[in-house]
């Protein structure tokens, strides 16, 4: 029922939130060092401030609690009424001049699709805040996939980034399937989310992740998968959900592979992190980790 599906996806939200906030405090980890930092274990000191990341999972996740869906009017607006109250969040250069259309009464379609010569954004923007969807409607793919779509449109007219939000979502519904299961994860979820995505550069890529030897280190397969350093989708969603496969069962080691491969490092261990989480539960979380995140105002009734 709604109060099930709704707790799944606000563990998917502190998943990414954390993931979001401990991504980015690498960025202020200086080149020279972060690599003996990341081997070394290295947690950066609190605060950990989240990003864009968050602040739109957040919404995506107000949107499911107030109509049990995604609806891409309500959620355009609450993305504009939020980058407006918080311009520097770091969101994406086309990602705020959209925002601050919408929120300028340009509707959302116009804005969104304007961009880029009218081809729209195949940003991971839509990705990143998309695994709690996958979460609430875990129990019917058909939801799954129109819903993801839906909460990624507003911003990415681009079929490449829908493809990437939907891809998500799926993992997120396959995380929430298999939690109390003890079969071995390999690369199932991969395998299940190919069998449901449309067939854009994000599924060409993430299908390369099938031909990976078992034992790869993450910066070998971030080389060939992607590490989002170009921001786009197909980019940063096979890598990291080849992450979350290979550290289903475990948070902490999960985010320190995403983190590893440097790239888009907050949306990297945002993905990977509202994936992982569904798993593990809250318990997987280190309390720490959690204590550490920039407290969030969800305004959940
Ligand atoms: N963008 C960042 N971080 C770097 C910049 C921070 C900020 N400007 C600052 O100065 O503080 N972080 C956040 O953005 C990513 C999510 O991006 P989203 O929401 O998809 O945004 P956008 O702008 O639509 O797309 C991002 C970039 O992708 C490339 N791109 C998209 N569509 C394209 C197309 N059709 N053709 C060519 N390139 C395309 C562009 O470079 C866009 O700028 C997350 O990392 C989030 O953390
Ligand atoms: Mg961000
Ligand atoms: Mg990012």
């Amino acid at each position: 029922d709604h109060d099930q599906r709704l707790q799944r996806a606000l563990l998917s939200l502190d998943g990414l939130s954390v993931g979001d906030a401990f991504g980015q405090s690498f960025f202020f980890v200086t080149a020279v060092t972060a690599d003996q930092r990341l081997e070394g274990r290295f947690i950066p000191p609190p605060p950990w401030f989240y990003t864009d990341d968050t602040v739109m999972g957040v919404a995506v996740t107000r949107c499911l609690q107030k109509h049990r869906a995604i609806e891409p009017d309500w959620l355009a607006k609450e993305f504009a009424k939020e980058y407006a109250r918080e311009p520097d969040r770091g969101y994406g250069g086309t990602a705020r001049g959209i925002l601050q259309a919408i929120g300028e009464g340009v509707a959302w379609r116009e804005a969104a699709g304007r961009v880029f010569d009218g081809e729209g954004s195949c940003g991971n923007g839509g990705a990143m805040r998309a695994a709690p969807i996958g979460a609430y409607f875990a129990d019917d793919l058909q939801m799954v996939i129109s819903h993801a779509r839906k909460s990624a449109q507003v911003t990415h007219s681009h079929e490449d980034g829908q493809t990437g939000a939907i891809a998500v979502a799926l993992a997120a519904a396959w995380m929430v399937a298999q939690r109390d299961t003890s079969r071995p994860q390999e690369l199932e979820m991969i395998r299940f989310v190919l069998a449901n995505l449309p067939q854009t550069e994000t599924y060409w890529r993430l299908k390369k992740a099938l031909t990976l030897p078992h034992e790869l280190s993450p910066k070998t397969a971030a080389l060939i998968l992607g590490n989002g350093s170009q921001v786009i989708s197909s980019d940063t969603v096979p890598f990291c959900l080849w992450c979350a496969c290979r550290h289903s069962d475990d948070y902490a080691e999960a985010l320190w592979a995403a983190v590893s491969v440097y790239g888009d490092m907050d949306t990297n261990c945002a993905i990977v992190g509202s994936l992982v989480a569904l798993s593990t539960g809250h318990a997987g979380i280190p309390a720490e980790w959690l204590a550490s995140r920039e407290p969030l105002n969800l305004e959940f009734q």
